[in-house]
């Protein structure tokens, strides 16, 4: 079987980067359609030597359609989804719309690729700084067991859209002009306040919810919870993060302190060799010779990058690491393009039977 496939967002960070990783796949593509907003329809871009133009989007793009990977914010997927759904493509979404929906796995295919089978049109792919925490903390959970996590994150600019990152690059080249930073978007698009991100940093990800939780540190806490352990208020490992911008353009940091189950039985070797072994996952860990990730060293790769291993001196069972990944590529286009193959492979791109209406508004 061949595939029609659909790129939503072709345009944008994330979309741009969606177009190499499907064509070095192993999704027999029978043909590629780009879709964008207005603004960029009649533009092209290339796929296997070929230029595609870029159509406007719209529910009617979605005929004839197999499979659909979609990043093109929040309201176009909860909008066009349901569209594409109802004309029997099946979506891989990038947006935070669909995820917490009980009706949509939320897959990271080296933790819970098993969620596919349950899918019913819509399979979503979860939050960058989420992915790559959790392709690191599955094989410490399989082979030890997890009580507790603590994560900080080092988030760069490139996560929050293409235009955010211009704006890191304008803020560093004004800086050194001796000009003052032009802030328009971060630390997020619409809210009341903006602040410059070169040479600073900002404790900001997404809005501020409830007890002083920003958005994106309640998506680690329940997006961790629903792929490890299938359902959001899983209460077997707890979970807590804070989210900060760094002025790097692209590669997510993350300083994860966790607690294991089974104290006696794990150690920094153990856990070392765990990760080295888990699909995904480079382990570069070398303080004599100062190997550690970096986000400058991860860009452009599709692993998961885990060093600086070591435990807690005064709490037995307690662990650090540091993880690095490519937050536009196993952050978001690869892991989808990903999940896109496993979806081929499996045997599982259609949509069953009534699961449209569990879509519509
Ligand atoms: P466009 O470039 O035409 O605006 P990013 O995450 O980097 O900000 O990119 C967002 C992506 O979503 C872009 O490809 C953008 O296309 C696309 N997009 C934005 N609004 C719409 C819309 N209403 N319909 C379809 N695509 C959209
Ligand atoms: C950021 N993690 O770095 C966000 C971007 O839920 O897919 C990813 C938003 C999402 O700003």
């Amino acid at each position: 079987r061949e595939y029609t496939v659909a790129i939503l967002g072709a345009t944008g960070a994330v979309g741009t980067r969606l177009i190499q990783p499907l064509e070095q796949s192993t999704i027999p593509v029978k043909s590629l359609k780009l879709l964008a907003s207005s603004r960029s329809a009649g533009q092209t871009r290339q796929f296997r030597g070929s230029d595609i133009v870029i159509e406007e989007a719209q529910p009617e793009s979605f005929e004839g359609v197999d499979l659909v990977l979609s990043s093109a914010g929040g309201s176009v997927s909860a909008r066009l989804l349901p569209e594409a759904v109802k004309r029997g493509a099946v979506a891989v979404d990038n947006t935070s719309f669909w995820r917490m929906n009980d009706n949509v796995p939320l897959v990271v295919p080296e933790v819970n690729e098993q969620a596919l089978y349950q899918h019913n049109g819509i399979v979503a792919n979860p939050n960058c700084s989420t992915i790559q925490m959790v392709v690191a903390l599955e094989p410490i959970r399989q082979n030890f067991g997890l009580k507790q996590v603590v994560v900080s994150t080092y988030q760069a600019a490139s996560g929050a859209g293409q235009s955010a990152w211009n704006e890191l690059l304008n803020q560093a080249q004004q800086h050194l002009n001796g000009e003052t930073e032009t802030a328009e978007i971060l630390p997020t698009k619409g809210d009341k306040k903006h602040y410059p991100l070169a040479f600073n940093l900002l404790p900001q990800i997404d809005v501020f919810e409830d007890e002083g939780y920003t958005h994106e540190e309640y998506k680690m806490i329940h997006e961790t919870k629903k792929i490890m352990l299938g359902d959001k208020n899983a209460p077997d490992i707890k979970v807590t993060a804070t989210a900060v911008r760094v002025p790097v353009p692209v590669g997510h940091g993350e300083t994860v302190y966790f607690e294991v189950t089974d104290k006696d039985g794990a150690s920094t070797k153990g856990i070392q060799q765990a990760l080295s072994d888990a699909p995904g996952v480079v382990l570069e860990d070398d303080p004599d010779h100062q190997i550690y990730p970096q986000p400058i060293n991860a860009e452009g790769k599709r692993d998961t990058f885990v060093g600086r291993v070591r435990p807690d001196l005064e709490n037995d069972g307690n662990y650090h690491m540091w993880v690095v990944s490519d937050n536009l590529l196993k952050g978001a286009a690869w892991n989808a393009v990903q999940i896109a193959e496993r979806l081929v492979a499996l045997d599982l791109v259609r949509v069953p039977a009534g699961s449209a209406e569990l879509f519509a508004d």
